[in-house]
């Protein structure tokens, strides 16, 4: 029996076979906590932009604060980010573990080892399907919004598990006082031998992490903004100073934005069909607001917008100021030409069509001839070049 239970000495299971001192418990719990409230942080921002995308009845995207989903995404794509140095410094921290012996000593240790499947797994798919996302690359066949947002609850409730079997051993390992003198002459001489310190790698892992977030945030962070090597966009780089996701061309409007049969029209529940030309719309009162467009990749820019008050509109069309409406555009495919507008929004002031940017007609590609610009919304649903709102 007990010789079935011997560690086969081969390859990985030789004792010793990873001697690298960098690979402490200390290491492995210090790395787990910064994980940890990176994981924590980008879930629960996640889950917002999910609610604000796909809101059940019970969810009210609210207006106020104006600028509250620009740093909730801004966050969500950094810490994302941040997470990814993190993440390969405590996977080759650990990996030893994988040939620990016997693999399963007990039910309770199995569960937790099980769990690690869903863990990594989950961790390294959220990682690189949000890093293509912001890219801009879907070498995919699936949904991505889809997929991130369902893996990321198993990956949490694994992540719960995890930290509910290792609490207790990363707490006795971050409480053990500061690396004594020996213990750093134990790192240094093997640092001959085994290639890195504890210190050298968390060093690393932290530094490569700072810095990807040094040249990155940048696109949400104005003053950085110069730094933003790495981010797919720059947010003053574009027509009239700000960037463009989807163009008129690629968006099938240049005709139709430019057409002077272009109009507005007020329809659905309760309504009294309304339509608009562009010249009624700029003879109707005019209103500015200051707003971000916060787009879900993280990339962020506040611009001064100006036109015309949804509730206004709906005004006119004789129905109630805070009705929840969907703003239709004249892009004829895909799933971004609409979005809907909670009543929440409807009724703020700050909730515009917007015919003009920065004191100039907006750009074809920012949606001319009219768009939707709203506090506190995912750049996603700040829907270009508008043709019809529907209240529902
Ligand atoms: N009709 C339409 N509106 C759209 C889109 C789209 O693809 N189609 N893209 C959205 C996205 S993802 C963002 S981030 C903002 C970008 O606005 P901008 O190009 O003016 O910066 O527009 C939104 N409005
Ligand atoms: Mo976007």
């Amino acid at each position: 029996m007990s010789s079935r239970l011997a560690p086969p000495k081969v390859g990985p299971f030789r004792p010793g076979a990873f001697a690298s001192p960098a690979r402490s418990e200390r290491t492995a719990a210090v790395l787990g906590l910064a994980l940890g409230v990176s994981f924590g942080i980008c879930f629960l921002t996640g889950l917002y932009s999910h609610l604000a995308q796909h809101p059940p009845s019970w969810f009210h995207l609210s207006a106020r604060p104006a600028g509250l989903y620009r740093i909730t995404q801004g966050l969500h794509v950094a810490t994302g980010l941040a997470a990814i140095p993190l993440l390969l410094a405590k996977l080759w921290t650990v990996f030893p573990k994988l040939f620990s012996w016997p693999p399963f000593p007990s039910v309770a240790v199995a569960l937790e080892r099980i769990c690690l499947l869903p863990l990594v797994g989950g961790s390294l798919f959220l990682l690189f399907s949000g890093l293509a996302n912001i890219n801009l690359w879907y070498p995919w066949p699936f949904n991505f919004p889809l997929a991130h947002y369902w893996t990321a609850w198993i990956t949490i409730g694994a992540l719960i598990v995890h930290i509910g079997a290792k609490v207790s051993v990363t707490r006795r390992a971050l409480r053990r006082s500061a690396p004594t003198l020996t213990d750093h002459h134990d790192d240094s001489a093997a640092t001959v031998n085994a290639g890195m310190s504890r210190r050298q790698l968390l060093a690393t892992a932290f530094g490569v992490s700072g810095l990807v977030t040094l040249v990155t945030v940048g696109q949400t962070y104005g003053p950085l903004r110069k730094l933003a090597l790495l981010a797919p966009r720059r947010p003053d780089v574009g027509p009239q100073g700000f960037p463009v996701n989807r163009t008129a061309r690629a968006a099938g409007v240049l005709e139709s934005a430019r057409s002077s049969e272009y109009r507005l029209e007020i329809t659905g529940r309760g309504a009294t069909a309304t339509t608009f030309d562009l010249a009624e719309l700029q003879a109707m009162t005019q209103h500015r607001a200051t707003l971000p467009i916060a787009c879900v990749e993280g990339w962020s820019t506040t611009q001064e917008w100006e036109g015309v008050r949804l509730r206004d509109l709906l005004r006119r069309a004789g129905v109630s100021t805070d009705s929840t409406v969907r703003v239709e555009s004249l892009q004829p495919r895909r799933s971004y030409r609409t979005s809907n507008v909670d009543g929440s929004q409807t009724a703020d002031p700050d909730t515009l069509l917007a015919l003009r940017v920065n004191g100039a007609p907006l750009d074809i590609d920012h949606g001319y001839p009219l768009r939707l610009i709203a506090p506190n919304r995912p750049g996603v649903m700040q829907t270009k070049w508008v043709t019809r709102v529907v209240v529902l």
